[in-house]
């Protein structure tokens, strides 16, 4: 058995962040325990880029179109929506996860979907609070782990690819 993983080590990978301004009083502790877990790991703050959306509705599009820039080793999304007394929560919520998960097929580029969905301010506090739930840090460990895992399985198929064009064009040669 062959076991493939990726790593904790961000050096030399660069990362989009696109990250909501509603509930900013959340969505701005997110953003600083991510940016600091990336530079943490070895990240350079250069090779850190982050746009800033209106809400979490918005944060597909602008993910889906940073991953496709070819300019990004993974895109990491960051938003809060809070439960109110209407519907509008569900419409929001399903959407930004639909969204983020097909950008990333589309796209070909580990998108993380670092948008906390909560029934109350509170909940949304505590799981951005660095020192508790810290979600903005565990974002930034996945985007780590994806990108280094995709640079794993991408090389490996590089190589094969290469293999077999290196093979064909010996035998041409013949
Ligand atoms: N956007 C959020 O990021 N979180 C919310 O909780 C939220 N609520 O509750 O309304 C929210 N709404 C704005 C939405 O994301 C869009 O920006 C807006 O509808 C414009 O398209």
């Amino acid at each position: 058995m062959k076991l493939r993983k990726g790593s904790d080590d961000a050096t030399g990978l660069r990362f989009g962040v696109v990250v909501a301004k509603f509930n900013k009083f959340v969505t701005s502790k997110l953003l600083s325990s991510c940016v600091e877990e990336l530079t943490k790991q070895g990240g350079k703050a250069d090779d850190i880029e982050v746009v800033r959306v209106p809400g979490a509705f918005e944060i597909p599009l602008v993910a889906r179109t940073m991953a496709k820039s070819g300019r990004f080793d993974a895109v990491i999304c960051l938003g809060a929506v809070i439960r109110g007394d209407t519907p509008h929560f569900d419409y929001i919520s399903a959407e930004v996860s639909r969204g983020i998960g097909q950008a990333a097929l589309d796209a070909d580029v580990p998108i993380i979907f670092g948008v906390l969905t909560t029934h109350t301010i509170a909940q949304a506090i505590e799981r951005a609070e660095s020192a508790k739930f810290n979600r903005g840090g565990d974002a930034a460990r996945s985007a780590i782990e994806m990108a280094t895992v995709m640079r794993l399985l991408r090389g490996e198929a590089d190589k094969l690819t290469n293999g077999k064009v290196g093979r064909r064009r010996a035998r041409r040669k013949q």
